[in-house]
C-alpha cells in the first residue's frame, strides 16, 4: 500500500508531517506479512545486523548484537511529559511537553536520512475487539519493524479495523542514526549517544516519541510506553485496569479452572510463573500472558483480563529445561534473539542455560571471540551473555498456551498477586484481609533492582509500587486511588465478594549464608495451590499482624527445604516489618503529599498498630 491510498486522512496527514520532519529516502506501510518479515531479516543480513542461526537448531531464527551503551530501558531518558508537573507525580521524570516537543523536533529533523520509514499499524489485543487499541509506530528500524510483528499484531487487518476516522495512539520512533550519502550500517547497530536518547509519552494526546535507542521497551512502543504508560492513562480515564501482570491459568487435580494475574517488576520470573510446570500432581498451568494484563468489569461483575501482546519478550539468561521448558520449547524456531552468546555450531548460549558451549570458542554479546565455557556460569564481569539478553518469541509457539489466551471477552481473574526480589522480612506469601489492605501491599511493594533497565541501582532494594514504577503514565497517589476507587465501586455495586484476592508472594527469601531458602520455579505450584483453596475460603490460613499467612501443615514443603524452613519462610518476622513499615511512614509514603489516599494512610497507621500491639 502506498501513502496516498490510505483511507485514514488523519493517519495520512501525520505521516507526511513525519516525513518533512524526518526526511527519510523512503517511505514503506507495513501490510503485517510473512514476506514483509522476512523482507526485513534480509535487510538486516544486509547491513550486517543479523547473524542467522542454524537452521537445524533454531529455523528461522537470528542473532543480533547490540550497541553496549543499548541494552535496556532507559529508565532516566523516560519522560511523562503530561502538562501539569504533578500529573507526572513524584515518580516520574517530567518536562513540559511544548519544550520537550522542542528539543525532539530539533533532533528528529532529517534523523532518518539514508533510511527508510516504515510505518508499523499495530493492534493491542485481537484485532477488532473492543478491548484492544491501535497504535502506528514510525520508525526507521527494521528490526524493530520484525520485533513488533511478533510481540504485536501488525498490517492491513489493522488498518481495516481502523477505518477512515478511527483512533490511533501515534508513536514516532528513530534510532538516531542518519545515514550520510553512501554510508552503510555495516554490522554496527544503530542508536543515538545516551545523552540524546528521550522515551517521551504526553499522555494528554495519547503521543509517544522514542528518540535514540533501538532496544527492547524503548524502541517496540506497542509493549511498556502504550500498553502500559499510555494504557494507564486511559484505563484510569475510563475506570480500568492496565497492569504489569502475568496471566495464567490454574487448573486443580479436579479440573477446577482459576485465573490469576501477578505483577513483579521487570526480570523477577514473569515468565517462568506464567509457564510453570507444577511439581504438585495432578495440577496444571497454562498461560495467558506473562507481562502485561489490562483488565475490565465483566457484566456479571467479576474482573476480566486479556494480554495485549501476542509474544514473548523475556530474559534469556537463567531460561533453561528445568527452570522454564516451556519458554525453551517456545524458542526453537522464528525467534529473534538479542544480545546472547553465539556457539562454534551456530546456536545461541547464555549463563545458565544448562550446560557449557560446544566446541573451542564462543563470541560473546559484544562480537569478542572467548574460550567456549565448560559449564554454564561465567565469572562475574565475563558474562558472555548480556544479562539483560532476551528472545523475542512468538506466543503461540509456546506449548501450555490457554485456549482462550486471544479470547476477546478475557478471562474472570481471581487472585492478584504482588512480589518481587525481597532477601528478608517478607514471607512466602500473605493474603491481605482487605481489598484496602491488598492496595497498600501493592502500593509498598519492594524488590532488588535487576539488570532490565539501565540504573546504578542494580542489587539494592527499591520500592516499586505494583511493580509499575517505570510504568505508570501519571501520579502513582493517583495510581493508588483508582486502584481504592475500582474495590469501591464493586463494593458500591454488590460485587465486593467477586473482587480479586490479593496476595503478596516472595520467592526470592535468603538465609544467615545467603543461599535462597525457597527453591521457586515449579515448587511454587505449592503457593499457587495454597492461594487456589484461599479463593474458596479454605480454612488454610492463620490471622496475623500483617495478614493471613499458611496455616502449619498447609503448604506441604518441597523435598529440599526442611519443616523448620517453611516455618520460617511462613512466620511473621516482627522487627523486620517494624523497620518496612518504618521505612514507607518515612521514606515512600510522604513523596506522594496529599495525593496519598486516605485508606492507604490508615493501613499503614492499622499495620503499625498490630504489630505493636
Ligand atoms: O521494557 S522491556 O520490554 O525492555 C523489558 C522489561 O523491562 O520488562
Ligand atoms: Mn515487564
Amino acid at each position: 500500500m502506498t501513502l496516498n491510498e490510505l483511507k485514514h486522512a488523519n493517519l495520512k496527514k501525520w505521516i507526511e508531517e513525519a516525513v518533512s520532519l524526518m526526511t527519510p529516502d523512503s517511505v514503506e506501510i507495513c501490510d503485517g506479512s510473512q514476506s514483509e518479515y522476512d523482507r526485513m531479516l534480509k535487510t538486516l543480513l544486509d547491513a550486517g545486523l543479523a547473524t542467522p542461526l542454524n537452521s537445524e537448531k533454531r529455523s528461522n531464527s537470528y542473532l543480533f548484537r547490540s550497541d553496549p551503551s543499548d541494552v535496556a530501558r532507559v529508565e532516566n531518558r523516560t519522560y511523562i511529559a503530561s502538562k501539569n508537573k504533578d500529573d507526572a507525580g513524584p515518580t516520574n521524570n517530567w518536562v513540559d511537553p511544548a519544550e520537550l516537543k522542542k528539543t525532539m523536533s530539533g533532533l528528529y529533523k532529517g534523523c532518518m536520512k539514508g533510511r527508510v520509514m516504515y510505518v508499523v499499524p499495530f493492534s493491542m489485543g485481537p484485532v477488532g475487539s473492543v478491548i484492544a487499541k491501535i497504535g502506528v509506530e514510525i520508525t526507521d528500524s527494521p528490526y524493530v519493524v520484525a520485533n513488533m510483528h511478533v510481540m504485536t499484531r501488525v498490517g492491513t487487518k489493522v488498518l481495516s479495523a481502523l477505518g477512515s476516522d478511527g483512533f490511533f495512539a501515534p508513536c514516532y520512533h528513530s534510532v538516531g542514526k542518519p545515514l550520510a550519502d553512501g554510508e552503510k550500517d555495516n554490522g554496527k547497530w544503530p542508536c543515538a549517544p545516551i545523552e540524546q536518547k528521550y522515551i517521551s509519552h504526553f499522555p494528554e494526546t495519547r503521543e509517544i516519541w522514542s528518540y535514540g535507542s533501538g532496544y527492547g521497551g524503548n524502541a517496540l512502543l506497542g509493549k511498556k510506553c502504550l500498553a502500559l504508560r499510555i494504557a494507564s492513562v486511559l484505563a484510569r480515564d475510563e475506570g480500568w485496569l492496565a497492569e504489569h501482570m502475568l496471566i495464567l491459568k490454574l487448573t486443580n487435580p479436579k479440573g477446577v479452572s482459576k485465573y490469576v494475574a501477578g505483577a513483579f517488576p521487570s526480570a523477577c520470573g514473569k515468565t517462568n510463573l506464567a509457564m510453570l510446570i507444577p511439581t504438585l500432581p495432578g495440577w496444571k498451568v497454562q498461560t495467558v500472558g506473562d507481562d502485561i494484563a489490562w483488565m475490565k468489569f465483566g457484566p456479571d461483575g467479576r474482573l476480566y483480563a486479556i494480554n495485549p501482546e501476542a509474544g514473548f519478550f523475556g530474559v534469556a539468561p537463567g531460561t533453561n529445561e528445568s527452570s522454564n521448558q516451556n519458554a525453551m520449547a517456545s524458542i526453537k524456531s522464528n525467534t529473534i534473539f538479542t544480545n546472547c552468546g553465539l556457539t562454534e555450531d551456530g546456536d545461541i548460549w547464555w549463563e545458565q542455560i544448562g550446560h557449557g558451549a560446544p566446541g573451542a570458542e564462543i563470541i560473546d554479546w559484544k562480537g569478542q571471540k572467548k574460550p567456549a565455557p565448560k559449564t554454564d556460569k561465567s565469572p562475574k564481569g565475563e558474562e558472555i551473555a548480556h544479562a539483560n539478553a532476551r528472545f523475542t518469541a512468538p506466543a503461540k509457539q509456546c506449548p501450555v498456551m490457554a485456549p482462550e489466551w486471544e479470547d476477546t471477552k478475557g478471562v474472570p481473574i481471581s487472585a492478584f498477586l504482588f512480589g518481587g526480589r525481597r532477601p528478608s522480612t517478607i514471607p512466602l506469601v500473605n493474603q491481605s484481609n482487605s481489598w484496602a489492605h491488598g492496595v497498600f501491599m501493592g502500593s509498598i511493594t519492594g524488590s532488588e533492582v535487576t539488570a532490565a533497565a539501565i540504573t546504578d541501582q542494580v542489587g539494592q532494594v527499591r520500592r516499586d509500587p505494583f511493580a509499575m514504577l517505570p510504568f505508570c503514565g501519571y501520579n502513582m497517589g493517583d495510581y493508588f486511588k483508582h486502584w481504592i476507587k475500582i474495590g469501591a465501586k464493586a463494593e458500591a455495586e454488590g460485587n465486593g465478594d467477586k473482587l480479586p484476592k490479593i496476595f503478596f508472594v516472595n520467592w526470592f527469601r535468603k538465609d544467615k549464608n545467603d543461599k535462597f531458602m525457597w527453591p521457586g520455579y515449579g515448587e511454587n505450584s505449592r503457593v499457587l495451590a495454597w492461594i487456589f483453596d484461599r479463593c474458596d475460603n479454605a480454612d488454610n490460613f492463620v490471622e496475623t499482624p500483617i495478614g493471613n499467612l499458611p496455616k502449619p501443615g498447609s503448604i506441604e514443603p518441597p523435598a529440599d527445604v526442611s519443616a523448620e524452613t517453611l516455618k520460617e519462610l511462613c512466620s511473621v518476622d516482627i522487627e523486620g516489618w517494624k523497620k518496612e513499615i518504618a521505612d514507607v511512614r518515612k521514606n515512600h509514603y510522604p513523596q506522594f503529599g496529599d495525593k496519598l489516599p486516605k485508606e492507604l494512610a490508615g493501613e499503614l497507621d492499622a499495620i503499625e498498630k498490630r504489630l505493636n500491639g
